[in-house]
């Protein structure tokens, strides 16, 4: 079988969809391979070495470094569980839809998400057909997105579009985050200038969605840009999936860079009654919001959690790849 490198496009269960040289491939993994943990499962928008099968589904054998990645894991207190949504994106388009989905703290979770994923983040609020007026809702957002550009979009008239032509260019993969219902698809789908994506209405009481998109999808648009579609997240957590535990708490000094440059008296103060703490004393001053400060302490607790939790992995994995390699050599002879 030949070897090569192809991009996976879409992931079905344990099918995996791959773009090569524009056409569509199938392949599974190798389980030898990817069932001792010794490789990352690969998802979409990984470039992966694949052992070509012109009668079947080809191998996939190995997963290639990335340059970003995006996982989740389970919120719920007691579940660890992660789930690789994307790899290998420039740009995570952050989408909230200018109704009763606007939410701030969402906002500012999916932001701290976003940094940690090694992709530059970009606001996208959606439906801004449905508004009289958008400015209030791209004000609140610039509050908790400082330096983060701000789009506000109708994927139903085209307006706002050419502002994300910029992060469209060929070759560059965006990935679109955010709720069911939103308007994910609807937003790819205009850009792709076709219906590429399923999409359907909302629930008219709540504006929620109906988890219409349910695997992830790889698309190329006209521009020769790639974007990947995911399907809405309820809730999203601080991955475990960080090798390196500088990129969450860099992720958490990009988007709450105002609360942690204020310095109390004491190195160790716990913000309750200690004398000199600039923390209340913004909270006093208006300076800053209790919910920002309750949203930030949630958020470092969930990474200070992850980060344990990262580094209990990375020594069972260690523990487990010793034990394969003592297993390999155990039959052979050693002069
Ligand atoms: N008025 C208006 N409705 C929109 C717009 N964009 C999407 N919608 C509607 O919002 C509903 C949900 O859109 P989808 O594109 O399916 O949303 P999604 O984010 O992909 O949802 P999931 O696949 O469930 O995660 C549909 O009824 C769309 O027609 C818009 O710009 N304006
Ligand atoms: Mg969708």
């Amino acid at each position: 079988m030949t070897e090569t490198t192809a991009r996976i496009c879409a992931v079905h269960k344990e099918r995996y969809e791959l773009l090569l040289g524009g056409t569509i491939t199938f392949a599974k993994l190798k389980t030898s391979v990817y069932l001792n943990n010794t490789e990352p499962y690969p998802t979409v928008g990984d470039d992966v070495t694949v052992l070509l099968n012109p009668l079947g589904d080809s191998v996939i054998i190995k997963t290639l470094p990335r340059k970003s990645f995006f996982a989740r894991s389970d919120p719920n207190p007691g579940v660890y569980r992660e789930q690789a949504v994307a790899a290998n994106f420039d740009t995570v388009f952050i989408l909230q839809s200018m109704n009763q989905n606007f939410n701030v703290r969402r906002l500012e979770r999916t932001l701290t998400l976003a940094w940690q994923s090694g992709g530059a983040p970009v606001v996208v609020l959606t439906k801004q057909d449905l508004v009289p007026d958008h400015s209030p809702y791209v004000r609140e957002a610039e509050n908790v997105a400082l330096g983060v550009d701000i789009v506000p979009v109708s994927a139903k008239s085209g307006f706002g579009l050419e502002r994300l032509d910029s992060y469209l260019q060929s070759g560059m993969v965006s990935v679109f985050l955010g709720s069911s219902g939103v308007g994910k698809s609807s937003l790819l789908n205009a850009l792709a200038g076709e219906t590429v994506m399923e999409v359907s209405e909302i629930r008219e009481d709540d504006a929620r969605g109906r988890h219409t998109t349910t695997h992830r999808q790889m698309v190329r648009l006209p521009s020769g840009a790639f974007i990947i579609d995911t399907p809405g997240m309820r809730e999203m957590g601080i991955s475990q999936n960080t090798d390196n535990p500088e990129d969450v708490r860099g992720a958490l000094n990009e988007v709450f860079g105002d609360v942690e440059n204020l310095i109390c008296r004491f190195s160790d103060c716990k913000h309750q009654s200690e004398p000199g703490c600039a923390v209340r004393a913004a909270i006093e001053s208006g300076e800053l919001t209790k919910e920002r400060w309750d949203a930030y302490v949630k958020l470092k607790r969930e990474a200070r959690y992850a980060e344990d939790k990262a580094a209990a992995i990375r020594e069972k994995s260690a523990r487990n790849q010793g034990i394969a390699i003592w297993s390999r050599n155990r039959g052979k002879v050693v002069w």
